[in-house]
């Protein structure tokens, strides 16, 4: 057998480096590199209340670890009183909770913004709603005894990797008070199903009502600390950051956006939509981390319609929206956006921060109408 040969042929250096900052110029070949990984929900999804496996978006950092539910465990240790180490099947055999809750990347939205932080080019796409299934986490930390002067739960992933020099594993913190909330879960399913290996298995953290980067995903260890985690992904990255040298605000809980199922049919290559002229129902999901959506409004050519909503399937998930347009002949720009309970409504103009997180402004389609 003759040997591989890696010739200039095969293998080409990058035209140019990365930039450093967020960028005025065209895709870099690393944006189109993990936008191929890290695929977003086609939104013609959004007809289903509950996203089918294979069509919500993934997020994932480094490499997807192969983990085998027979050798795996997990860890709960720290400042507690009684470390545990668990099996699959122990955490199967306690309590279990079924939650449909909407995930979306706080990146979302990223490359709409201008200048464009080079990371995930997400458009608006990075969402979906999974009927999770798993055992709420105050449980097993009661069980285990969090020590009176610890102040979060660090969760770690089996991933690991290089983040600006930094090599680390995937791992996010919560205060022990957020840790404690009742909807928080140790999921094992997802839509009734073992999770996927994307999407996490054999077991992730869910937190509804914040950004996904909160959801840690391949668990391996809990632990209970005594001071705040300095770890990369919770202090350095996602945080709401006007500069390089701004330490920023900590991104938490999700912003309200609506999104709408596309109208008519698309152009190939562009995904322009055509519509007939008449009476077009337009619909869509609107969701919101902080308080519940209680109001959507569709924009055609910037005239507001108020839209109907539908009952939310719970209260960390998306709900439906839907309102009548007298569709006419001719060039049209669609929007929609959502207000929730308190108060917080989407912005007309980008959300503009260095690493591009939170970007929640209005989407706007283009139609043309025949
Ligand atoms: N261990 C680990 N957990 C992780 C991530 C990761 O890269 N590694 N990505 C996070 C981010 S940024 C998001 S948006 C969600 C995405 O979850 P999904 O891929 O199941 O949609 O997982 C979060 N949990
Ligand atoms: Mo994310």
């Amino acid at each position: 057998m003759s040997e591989a040969r890696v010739t200039d042929e095969t293998v080409k250096p990058a035209p140019k480096a990365l930039p450093r900052g967020p960028t005025e110029g065209p895709l870099t070949p690393e944006e189109l590199q993990l936008s191929a990984r890290n695929h977003s929900m086609p939104l013609e999804a959004l007809r289903y209340d509950i996203t089918p496996l294979g069509l919500h978006y993934l997020l994932i950092h480094f490499d997807i670890p192969m983990i085998e539910a027979a050798h795996w465990r997990l860890a709960i240790g720290g400042h507690v009183a009684r470390p545990l180490e668990l099996t699959l099947n122990d955490i199967r055999a306690r309590p279990s909770v079924t939650l449909p809750v909407t995930l979306e990347c706080a990146g979302n939205g990223r490359s709409r913004l201008f200048p464009r932080p080079v990371s995930q080019p997400w458009v608006t796409e990075a969402v979906g709603t999974g009927l999770w299934t798993g055992t709420p986490l105050a449980g097993l930390l009661a069980e285990a005894g969090v020590a009176e002067n610890a102040v979060e739960i660090v969760f770690t992933g089996a991933d690991h990797g290089l983040e600006k020099g930094h090599e680390l594993d995937y791992a996010r913190s919560l205060s022990v008070a957020e840790a404690e909330r009742p909807e928080i879960l140790l999921a094992y399913a997802m839509n009734g199903q073992p999770l996927l290996p994307q999407h996490g298995f054999p077991l992730r953290l869910i937190v509804p009502g914040w950004y996904g980067m909160a959801s840690v995903k391949w668990l391996t260890r809990i632990e209970a600390v005594t001071e705040p985690f300095k770890g990369y992904y919770q202090a350095s990255n996602y945080h709401y950051r006007s500069g390089p040298d701004d330490p920023g605000e900590p991104v938490r809980r999700i912003r309200p956006r609506a999104l709408m199922v596309p109208p008519g049919f698309p152009d190939f290559l562009t995904r322009k939509r055509t519509v007939a002229a008449g009476s077009c129902r337009i619909e869509g999901r609107a969701w919101s981390g902080q308080a519940p959506v209680e109001r959507v409004v569709l924009g055609i050519d910037g005239r507001w319609l108020e839209a109907v909503l539908d009952p939310a399937p719970g209260l960390f998930a998306w709900r439906r929206w839907s309102c009548v347009w007298e569709a006419e002949p001719g060039e049209h720009m669609l929007s929609c956006r959502a207000t929730d309970a308190s108060g917080q409504s989407q912005p007309l103009e980008q959300n503009w921060n260095w690493i591009g997180v939170g970007n929640n402004m209005v989407q706007a389609v283009p139609v043309t109408v025949r």
